[in-house]
């Protein structure tokens, strides 16, 4: 695991904001709904500020932050640390199949699709453990589902996204595919497992965690979406059992059913096993 070479705020929170702003998004919320939303947000602001006496001095802290986080481009990256797990618990509520978790900020669509099974796109001497990770995807009940989509990123063992490393001349696709399960939903995916993950924190992201004297780290996962016609998308995380900082995600986005276990196959290299079950949209 590195402890040094992170990507910088600047340089991966960049790239995160350009490739965000390059696809505008819209909401049909109603001018009622808006009103409700941003009363509600305000007024318990104002009881938040109320109750611990905030000062004119922590005040400017604030706004000289927010203007920081802006012109570093640091706001995909502390939006989806600190906020987006309330999101998605929210949106997440009322289904019944695999459990979701935030998307974060470095997912890119239309990674090359490898079939069923397949190998993660490497460098010939990538680092990391190797990992066998397979299963099925289904629906409510029970039914292998053919033809679903399961995309998988991930970073590398030094904590480098492909697309987000500033420079560093990672292939473009490195460590990002789709995979489409068989006649009987199955996929089967080697990969390297990845370590756990220094949020980049040189910029005003990091200074916000040293503010509170917190920590940087989220625990080694795996970054999937996972869907088929006629299901519900789902944004999910995996995780590794007893690993460092599954009980501390500085972006608060574990949950105990998005826990993997590798253990040695045949071949002696670590496998495991998790199916998806996708809730009809
Ligand atoms: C990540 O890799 C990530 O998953 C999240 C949520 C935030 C920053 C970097
Ligand atoms: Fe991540």
């Amino acid at each position: 695991m590195s402890t040094t070479a992170i990507p910088s705020a600047a340089g991966s929170g960049s790239a995160a904001t350009d490739k965000f702003k390059g696809n505008r998004v819209s909401s049909d919320t109603s001018k009622e709904r808006a009103a409700a939303i941003y009363k509600d947000v305000l007024t318990k602001l104002g009881e938040v500020i109320f109750e611990h006496e905030v000062t004119y001095a922590e005040y400017r802290v604030l706004k000289q932050w927010l203007i920081e986080i802006g012109d570093g481009g640091e706001w995909p990256l502390w939006l989806d640390v600190f906020l987006e797990h309330f999101i998605e618990d929210s949106n997440s509520r009322i289904f019944t199949g695999t459990k979701g978790s935030i998307e974060g900020p470095y997912y890119v669509p239309d990674a090359p699709n490898l079939g069923s099974k397949g190998t993660m796109p490497m460098r010939e001497d990538e680092k990391g453990t190797a990992l066998v990770f397979k299963g099925q995807v289904r629906d409510l009940d029970g039914a292998g589902i053919e033809g679903a989509t399961v995309e998988l990123w991930h970073a590398d063992s030094d904590g480098y996204y492909s697309q987000f490393d500033a420079g560093l001349g990672i292939p473009e696709w490195n460590l990002r595919a789709t995979f489409s399960t068989d006649a009987e939903g199955n996929y089967e995916i080697t990969t390297i497992q990845p370590a756990p993950y220094q949020i980049p924190h040189d910029g005003p992201t990091g200074e916000f965690i040293a503010s509170y004297d917190g920590h940087p780290w989220r625990p080694a996962h795996l970054h999937l979406k996972v869907t088929a016609p006629g299901k519900r998308l789902i944004t999910t995380q995996l995780y590794f059992q007893g690993g460092q900082w599954v009980d501390d995600d500085v972006a608060g986005a574990v949950k105990p059913e998005l826990t993997l276990d590798p253990k040695p196959n045949a071949a002696g290299v670590d496998e495991v096993t998790y199916d998806f079950v996708l809730d009809p949209v």
